[in-house]
């Protein structure tokens, strides 16, 4: 029987920040209803949960919204645990390596709205945003491997990572020389997973 108090998802299918949420949900075994759909039309429901019209938007099932993919993680975690490990200098060290993938994520999206989107791209930002995406990638290659995965898992920040590395792939295909191998393991492991490889960006 469907559960009568599922999580609502807003999401775009393309979206980086709202794969890491729906990988988190199907993690933890919430019963989630999905709502995808395209922010560049107008989407009342996705406004009323947050006016800033940006996906992911999360309705709990108590019917309060959150935004922004990181504090819905903070959310998931404070609510039902297994999202952060429990040590607290390994869980800094975690956030970090989780905070820069999704910086990645960031400069890639700024990346291809500035180079694909506006009428007239601007050289001097794009260059800017794919410099931050390479100088990542070289900053994370020297992060100890088990920051992403441990005891064979993908750690949350390894799931972002993987997330990121898949959207760079897909934005900006051609990084995919600067990605260090040792950042690739990360993908590699993401998609022995099913909802990892159902979550995948596509054109
Ligand atoms: N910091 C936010 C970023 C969310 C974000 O930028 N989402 C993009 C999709 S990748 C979006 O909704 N864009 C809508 C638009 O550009 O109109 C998060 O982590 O959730």
């Amino acid at each position: 029987m469907a559960n009568p108090n599922p999580y609502h998802l807003f999401l775009s299918p393309r979206s980086p920040f709202a794969r890491r949420v729906r990988l988190a949900l199907r993690r933890l075994g919430l019963p989630v209803i999905e709502h995808p759909l395209n922010v560049f039309d107008s989407n009342p429901d996705l406004e009323a949960a947050n006016p800033l019209g940006l996906v992911p938007a999360l309705i709990l099932p108590d019917g309060r919204a959150l935004s922004d993919s990181s504090a819905i993680l903070e959310t998931l975690h404070d609510l039902h645990g297994g999202v952060w490990p429990e040590l607290t200098t390994d869980r800094i060290e975690i956030r970090q390596a989780s905070t820069l993938a999704t910086g990645l994520m960031q400069a890639a999206v700024s990346h291809f709205q500035e180079t694909r989107m506006h009428e007239v791209p601007s050289p001097m930002w794009a260059k800017d945003h794919l410099n931050a995406v390479l100088s990542t990638l070289r900053h994370l290659e020297s992060f100890r491997t088990d920051l992403w995965i441990r005891s064979g898992e993908l750690t949350q920040a390894g799931w972002d990572l993987a997330c990121a590395l898949e959207y760079l792939e897909f934005r900006i295909p051609e990084c995919r020389g600067a990605i260090p191998t040792v950042l690739s393991a990360s993908t590699g492991s993401a998609r022995e997973h099913q909802p990892f490889r159902e979550t995948a960006p596509k054109h």
